[in-house]
């Protein structure tokens, strides 16, 4: 029997998520079977930590070709993955991203699930960031802020269910204090 560990789950999972999504817009795009596309661990996201309190990383949102199995698909990406880069942090962190728009469109960040402000430049819905334009995004994960697995995705009016399933959405990991029990840990 094969073991696999708690993060190759969840990226199987999110993976396999992402395929499903990007179907969803497949009258402009061909595939094979997009659950095999993802079948290697080749092509996993990035994945970007914390350091002494501050997570803080540039995130580019554009078209481009990703290779899909044998094919290849023109997706919506940050930094060129989809899913997009994991982000990791844990509570009491300061999170800093400097969102590039190069996209044709408006677009913006939304980070789903976390318990912060949404306003100023945290997770603020009503920033449009336009299409060329950059924002940086920055807010505190609250000292008491459960620990999870969270995703990040466009949030402008209008254009979300376009923007999301074109490829624009990546995982958002809190290490808070659920992370702290042994029996989480062990199974790390
Ligand atoms: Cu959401």
């Amino acid at each position: 029997m094969t073991a696999i560990n708690r993060r190759k789950f969840l990226i199987w999972g999110l993976t396999g998520t992402a395929a499903f999504l990007s179907t969803r817009c497949a009258n402009s795009l061909t595939f094979g079977n997009p659950l095999t596309a993802f079948s290697s661990t080749d092509r996993l996201p990035t994945h970007h930590f914390s350091q002494s309190g501050l997570l803080e990383l540039s995130l580019q949102a554009r078209q481009q070709p990703v290779p899909l199995g044998n094919q290849t698909a023109a997706l919506l990406t940050y930094n060129g993955q989809v899913p997009g880069p994991i982000l990791e942090a844990k509570t009491g962190d300061t999170v800093r991203i400097d969102f590039e728009n190069q996209l044709a469109q408006t677009s913006n960040l939304h980070f789903h699930g976390l318990h912060i402000p949404p306003t100023g430049n945290a997770d603020n819905v009503f920033l449009a960031v336009p299409s060329g334009a950059t924002q940086r995004y920055e807010f505190v994960v609250p000292g008491q802020h459960p620990g999870g697995l969270f995703w990040y995705h466009p949030h402008h009016h209008g254009v979300v269910a376009e923007q999301v399933f074109g490829g624009l959405a990546g995982p958002l990991i809190i290490r808070g204090q659920v992370d702290e029990i042994p029996e989480v840990r062990a199974a790390e």
